[in-house]
C-alpha cells in the first residue's frame, strides 16, 4: 500500500519534467483515426492510456469497467487543464479558504474537516469530453475513447455543512471553487468553476477526502476535491483551496467561454454549424456500455452472457435493453445491485449467437424517462456523447 512517503517520492519523479514515471513500451490503439496512444505509468496509477503529459491526462483502459462496478483508484482517469499541478501537498498545513458573502470567513484545515460528520456516496465522475474521439465530423480537444469516466465511493462532508459554518449571507447567488493548480503563463486563465447557491447547498455536493476507502490519489485531487454527483467532472475541483460565495454570476473563462453546450435538445446541433445560444454544461445524459467484450471480438457460438454498465445524471437506471440483430428487436437485461442513483448500474444478459457475424447494441432508459439516441448528437466541443453503442462480434 502507498504511504505518504511513497506519494512524495512518486511526485518528485513527476516533478522531473512532468513526464510519466515510466513510458512503457506498450501502446494501445483506440478505435478511431490517430488513436495510437502510449501506455504510461504515473505515481499511484497502474499503466494508463496516455493522452497528454503536460498536464497529465490519463484514460482508463476500458477492460477495467468489466472487472468491478467500482473503478479502482489506481485505474481512475486523470484530467487537468493547467500544467502547474501540485506535486507535494502537506496535509498538516493544507487549508481551504471559505470567504466572500459569508458572515464568518473560515480557514478550514483537513483535520477540522475530518472531525465534521461525514457522508458517503457512490457516484460517477465523467469528463464532458468522454468519447470525444468518436465525434463525426471530428472536433478539436482531447481525443478520448470511452475511458474518461469512473465510479467511486466518495467520503466527505456536505458542502452545505461547511458553508453553514461560515454563514451564507442573504443575496448569495453562486459559489466559486478554485484548486491549487495554476497556469504556467499569466495569459492562461486559472481553472475556476461555479455552482448555483441552491445546487451548492443541496446536501449532496461534497468535499471529499476519501475515494474507495483510501486518501484520494494525488492525481485525483489529494487531499480534498469537490464531488458534484450527476454533474460532469469539470465541476469536481481537485486540490480544493478556495470556496467563495458571491452575489453575482461568476464570469471566469471556464464558465463563460469554455464548458458550454448548445441550448438545444441533448446539446446537439447540425454537425459543422455553430450553436445559436449556449449554457454551462450540467448533468450527464444517459449512457450504457457492454464491458464483457469489445467491438471486433470473437466469441464461441452458442450462449454467451453479456455484461455491462449503465448510468445517468441522477434519476437512476430504469431499463437496459440489448439487441443482437442490429437494433431490430430488443431484450431487457437483468440489472445488478443498486448502489445509488449516481452510480454505475451493472447489467447482464445471456444471449445465443449462431456462428457468423452479429451486430449487438445496448440501450439504457433512465428513471427520468430519457433513452439513448440511435443517432449520435454533435456539438463543436464534442461533449455529452451518448449514442446507443454498437458492437460487431463474430461467433465461431
Ligand atoms: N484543480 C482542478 N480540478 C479539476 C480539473 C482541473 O484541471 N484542475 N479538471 C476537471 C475536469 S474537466 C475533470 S473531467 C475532472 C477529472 O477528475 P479526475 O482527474 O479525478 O479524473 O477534474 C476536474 N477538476
Ligand atoms: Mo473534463
Amino acid at each position: 500500500m502507498l504511504n505518504r512517503r511513497t506519494i512524495l517520492k512518486g511526485s518528485s519523479a513527476l516533478a522531473a519534467g512532468l513526464s510519466p514515471l515510466t513510458a512503457l513500451a506498450d501502446t494501445v490503439t483506440l478505435p478511431f483515426g490517430n488513436g495510437e496512444r502510449p501506455l504510461v505509468k504515473y505515481p499511484q496509477k497502474r499503466p494508463m492510456i496516455g493522452l497528454t503529459s503536460r498536464p497529465p491526462q490519463l484514460e482508463t483502459p476500458f477492460s477495467v469497467f468489466n472487472e468491478n462496478v467500482i473503478t479502482p483508484n489506481d485505474a481512475f482517469f486523470v484530467r487537468y487543464h493547467l500544467a502547474n499541478i501540485p506535486l507535494e501537498i502537506d496535509p498538516d498545513t493544507y487549508t481551504i479558504d471559505i470567504k466572500g458573502k459569508v458572515d464568518k470567513p473560515v480557514k478550514l484545515t483537513l483535520a477540522a474537516l475530518k472531525r465534521m460528520a461525514s457522508v458517503e456516496i457512490v457516484a460517477v465522475n465523467q469528463c464532458s469530453g468522454n468519447s470525444r474521439g468518436f465525434s463525426e465530423p471530428r472536433v478539436p480537444g482531447g481525443q478520448s475513447a470511452n475511458g474518461a469516466m469512473g465510479n467511486a465511493r466518495w467520503r466527505g462532508v456536505p458542502l452545505k455543512t461547511v458553508l453553514a459554518q461560515a454563514g451564507v449571507q442573504s443575496g448569495a447567488k453562486q459559489v466559486v471553487f478554485n484548486g491549487l493548480d495554476t497556469p504556467v503563463i499569466d495569459k492562461t486563465p486559472d481553472f475556476v468553476k461555479a455552482l448555483e447557491i441552491d445546487h451548492a447547498t443541496d446536501g449532496e455536493v461534497m468535499l471529499a477526502y476519501q475515494m474507495n476507502g483510501q486518501d484520494l490519489p494525488m492525481l485525483n485531487g489529494f487531499p480534498v476535491r469537490l464531488v458534484v454527483p450527476g454533474y460532469y467532472g469539470t465541476y469536481w475541483i481537485k486540490h480544493l483551496s478556495e470556496i467563495t460565495v458571491i452575489d453575482t454570476v461568476f464570469d471566469g473563462f471556464w464558465m463563460k467561454s469554455a464548458y458550454r453546450i448548445p441550448d438545444t435538445e441533448n446539446a446537439s446541433i447540425e454537425p459543422g454549424t455553430a450553436p445559436k445560444a449556449t449554457v454551462p454544461i450540467g448533468r450527464f445524459n444517459v449512457r450504457s456500455f457492454v464491458t464483457s467484450l469489445a467491438s471486433g471480438a470473437k466469441v464461441t457460438a452458442g450462449t454467451t452472457t453479456l455484461k455491462g454498465i449503465a448510468f445517468d445524471g441522477g434519476t437512476g437506471i430504469k431499463e437496459v435493453a440489448v439487441s443482437i440483430d442490429d437494433g431490430k428487436t430488443w431484450t431487457p437485461a437483468k440489472l445488478g445491485t443498486d448502489l445509488g442513483k449516481y452510480s454505475f448500474r451493472e447489467w447482464t444478459l445471456p444471449v445465443t449467437l449462431a456462428a457468423g457475424a452479429h451486430v449487438l447494441k445496448v440501450r439504457a432508459t433512465s428513471n427520468g424517462g430519457k433513452v439513448q439516441p440511435d443517432k449520435a448528437g454533435w456539438n463543436p466541443p464534442g461533449y455529452m456523447r451518448n449514442v446507443i453503442e454498437t458492437y460487431t462480434v463474430t461467433a465461431a
